[in-house]
């Protein structure tokens, strides 16, 4: 067992992808062989950055990382993204729609693409994501970026292992806005505020920046607006994950 797990190690470490694939697998599946993997990896960790993406189902984080992806490529970094129990209710079953999305990424070897499911596993968030950000660390990705449906807690434990928290919401019109800003700014870095491009997305932008407290010398945390699927405000969203990452 010993051998073998520090072969696929050594041969990650070495840029073999199918090692790091059956790596986080073992990671899944949260067996014995995961603490020693951890230990194996230590030493080449810590050159990364991870950015969290969360929020309600069907708000574009998906088109939201297809398109962050594409510019932190054109950047010359390398991305490394997990999605976490993808295909919510909402959009039923959006793992073909993502795979279908992320075509061209699946053909760059720059970019590492892999599900996880955590359905099932106690507390939410798994320490399975949790090793599979270290693997793709230690595998030398630039940035990684972490898929969450967040839902109450997920938001919480997101937070706990990225680096930045970038939350996606969608306001529609009769949301309350002073409601929907609980709880959201203890844990979010960013916050987008996608499908800007529906009819009044503007002035309930403005209404929630205001209940935000905006406009009083109040900056964090940042509110961006994009409309994902146009491309648009993408450049401004890596702007403010890439202030981040360079300060840290
Ligand atoms: N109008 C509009 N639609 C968008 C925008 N961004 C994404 N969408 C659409 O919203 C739907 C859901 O997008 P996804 O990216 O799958 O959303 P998600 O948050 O990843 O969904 P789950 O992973 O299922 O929670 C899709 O039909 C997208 O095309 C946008 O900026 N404007
Ligand atoms: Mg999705």
């Amino acid at each position: 067992m010993t051998r073998s797990i520090a072969k696929l190690v050594n041969s990650m470490l070495a840029g073999d992808r199918k090692s790091l694939a059956q790596l986080i697998s073992l990671a899944e599946n949260e067996g014995p062989a995961l603490p020693e993997i951890l230990d194996r990896l230590r030493p080449h960790r810590g050159k990364s950055y991870s950015v969290g993406i969360t929020g309600p189902p069907g708000s574009g984080k998906s088109t939201l990382v297809d398109k962050l992806a594409t510019r932190i490529r054109d950047k010359g970094l390398s991305v490394g993204i997990i999605a976490v129990d993808p295909s919510s209710p909402i959009s039923g079953g959006a793992v073909l729609g993502d795979r279908v999305r992320m075509q061209r990424h699946y053909l760059d070897d720059g970019v590492f693409i892999r599900s996880m499911a955590t359905r099932g596993s106690h507390g939410g968030l798994s320490n399975a994501v949790e090793a599979a950000v270290k693997l793709l660390d230690a595998f030398g990705k630039d940035v990684i970026i972490i898929e969450t449906v967040g839902v109450g807690q997920t938001e919480l434990s997101i937070a706990q292992i990225a680096d930045t928290t970038v939350l996606v919401l969608v306001l529609e019109s009769g949301d309350d806005v002073q409601a929907l800003k609980a709880g959201i700014v203890e844990v979010a870095d960013i916050i987008v505020v996608n499908k800007a491009d529906r009819e009044g997305a503007e002035r309930l932008v403005g209404e929630f920046r205001a209940a935000l407290g905006y406009g009083h010398g109040k900056t964090e945390p940042s509110v961006i607006t994009t409309q994902a699927i146009n491309d648009i405000g993408i450049e401004e969203l890596y702007q403010e994950i890439d202030k981040r990452r360079k300060s840290c």
